[in-house]
């Protein structure tokens, strides 16, 4: 029987390994043990003017996530995903937590131009890349990678690699991510799977150190 394009998207995503290694990850940064030592390492990190992708991921991936430390900062929305800003890295990079229901997902984006990690704290989370979309022809957009990533994995991506979409492909279970981002945006560009147009969008904030963030007066 030849196989057909469904059978080739019902392919299951491959599956990382879940990662948090414990191991130190320079001379002067001891694994993180707390969510409250990956913020204050992360601030050491980025003190310097040149930081290591490698370095950042590692030390990522040095802490276990564990809900107790990141739980009370969690908000969950019916329709979308939240992002909870905890951190702003002294204007250096936000950190932030993003809160998936079921079957929550984001568009197709780029990040400004910024550095993404993505270390996953509950749940699983499905990335599929994408490259840039041709600016003259309208046509569906490739993919380039489909991958789940489990609890404690590390993902990375800038817009030299490519764009990604992100979701929670469970019916069933929430999922929670940790985003740092170098340096910090507030416009993204989101792209239509079918053609590639793109449009500039706003990111916001559900909350900020805990609390409600408002737009124009209306809190989301
Ligand atoms: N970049 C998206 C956001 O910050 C989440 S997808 O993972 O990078 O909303
Ligand atoms: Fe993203």
């Amino acid at each position: 029987m030849t196989s057909t394009s469904a059978e080739a998207v019902l392919t299951a995503a491959p599956r990382l390994e879940p990662a948090c290694k414990s191991t130190r990850s320079r001379k002067t940064l001891e694994p993180a043990r707390t969510l409250d030592d990956l913020i204050n390492g992360l601030h050491v990190i980025f003190a310097d003017d040149v930081v290591d992708v490698e370095e950042v991921t590692h030390f990522m991936e040095s802490y276990c996530a564990k809900k107790n430390e990141w739980e009370t900062l969690a908000t969950f929305d019916t329709h979308r995903y939240t992002r909870n800003l905890i951190d702003s890295g002294n204007g250096k990079f936000n950190l932030i937590l993003l809160c998936w229901g079921e079957g929550h997902g984001s568009s197709i984006h780029d990040h400004s131009d910024s550095h993404c990690f993505m270390k996953m704290m509950d749940g699983s989370l499905t990335e599929t890349k994408y490259s840039w979309p041709s600016e003259k022809k309208k046509r569906p957009m490739n993919v380039t990678d489909v991958t789940a990533y489990e609890k404690d994995h590390v993902a990375y991506i800038n817009d030299s690699i490519g764009l990604h979409r992100v979701e929670n492909r469970s019916h069933t279970n929430k999922a929670v991510s940790l985003h740092l981002y170098s340096p910090p945006f507030n416009m993204c560009q989101s792209f239509d799977e079918r053609s590639g147009h793109k449009v500039k969008c706003n990111v916001t904030f559900h909350t900020k150190y805990g609390e409600k963030v408002c737009y124009k007066n209306k809190c989301k």
